[in-house]
């Protein structure tokens, strides 16, 4: 009997061995963390392209440390709490860096996790100033801050549009009400805020709202929230003959807005960005590739995929997958992106973040005003 067992035990093991279910996977795992799924999927789509084609191009010239690059993709809905488990999951599976997450209400608190754990993190998309403001060293984005996109639109609507009545609404977000209390710092100096109120996300009626605003006359209305509600209010706007001119931040400069609003309602909006990726010359590259693969990038591909090349270059000029020694080389080095060259000050922001003011005209966006 002991021997009969004894075999089994040897030929299970054996089996175990071949099968190489015993071996630490030999791989580097990229994190990529955002709105998957719901009506932000959008984002979180082109999250996930940007970041698969600077993958494909480390992996066909042999990946990174002489190991094959996987990317383990995982969906926040853009909920905090839902942000706060996938990262706890994420530092859990051994991930070398995460790219994400989206929504500044998600990557504030994931980077608690990431911190903690000490994993480094770049988002490619959370411009609320607060996320770099921590003092957490691992912490990295590639876009602008609020401050800075606040500002350029405050400064528009005074000294270009000459604006002295505006509305001020948000979608009660880290982000969206960040972006609006910036925009009316700037914007209440010179400019009187005759409404300023929030609305509630994933809300499809907002006549209560707008009524109350077209008492009040303002010449323009600000929103600082995402697409899907953007797309609604200039919508809704619209059908309540609001005639004042809608601006926004960088959260509504997607398609989605467009079909959201209709393009006949959506003329004439305008919002802050940085200028257009396809005119910029080092970008020529990655926006013909990612065109073939995925289809019209959207507005954060093209950060995504800098943002995962800046990750790798990291991990290879560390020569480790320690974090440590990671965070330390994306402190230290310039990175030549699709968007240009790329450094981070100390807080892990960037040290240049052009913001223009773009305009939709013909059912698309363009670049309007460059200050
Ligand atoms: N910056 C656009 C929206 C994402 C966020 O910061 O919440």
């Amino acid at each position: 009997m002991k021997k009969f067992i004894l075999s089994i035990f040897m030929l299970t093991a054996a089996v175990f061995l071949i099968s190489g279910c015993g071996k630490k996977e030999d791989v580097v795992k990229i994190g990529v963390a955002g709105p998957m799924t719901g009506d932000q999927a959008k984002m979180g789509t082109d999250f996930k392209n940007g970041v698969a084609l600077a993958v494909e191009e480390w992996n066909a010239k042999g990946g990174v440390l002489n190991k094959k690059i996987v990317t383990l993709i995982e969906d926040d809905q853009h909920d905090p709490k839902q942000a706060v488990s996938i990262a706890n999951k994420l530092v859990n599976t051994d991930a070398a860096g995460i790219i994400g997450h989206f929504n500044s209400s998600c990557s504030i608190p994931a980077s608690d996790v990431y911190n903690r754990a000490g994993i480094p993190m770049i988002s490619p998309g959370s411009t609320n100033p607060q996320f770099t403001e921590k003092g957490y060293k691992g912490v990295f984005r590639v876009c602008g801050r609020d401050d800075q996109q606040g500002k350029v639109g405050a400064d528009f609507v005074i000294n270009k549009l000459n604006l002295k009545k505006i509305a001020v609404i948000h979608d009660k977000t880290t982000y969206g009400q960040g972006l609006a209390d910036e925009f009316k710092k700037f914007a209440g100096k010179n400019v009187e805020v005759v409404y300023y109120g929030g609305i509630t996300l994933g809300d499809k009626d907002f006549k209560t709202v707008l009524i109350s605003i077209k008492q009040k006359k303002p010449e323009l209305i600000y929103f600082g929230g995402i697409y899907p509600e953007a797309g609604l209010l200039v919508r809704q706007a619209k059908e309540l003959g609001l005639t004042a001119p809608f601006m926004s931040g960088d959260g509504t400069i997607d398609p989605k807005f467009i079909e959201i609003a209709g393009p006949k309602a959506a003329e004439g909006t305008y919002l802050t960005f940085s200028p257009d990726a396809k005119k910029i010359p080092t970008a020529k590259k990655f926006v013909d590739d990612y065109e073939k693969k995925f289809g019209e990038i959207g507005p954060y591909s093209i950060y995504a995929y800098d943002a995962a090349n800046i990750m790798l270059t990291a991990i290879n000029a560390a020569n480790s997958k320690d974090g440590k020694a990671i965070i330390e080389k994306l402190h230290s080095l310039e990175f030549d992106g699709a968007l240009g060259k790329i450094k981070f000050d100390d807080k892990g922001d960037v040290t240049v973040a052009p913001y223009i003011i773009w305009i939709t005209k013909n059912g698309k966006f363009e670049e309007f005003y460059k200050p």
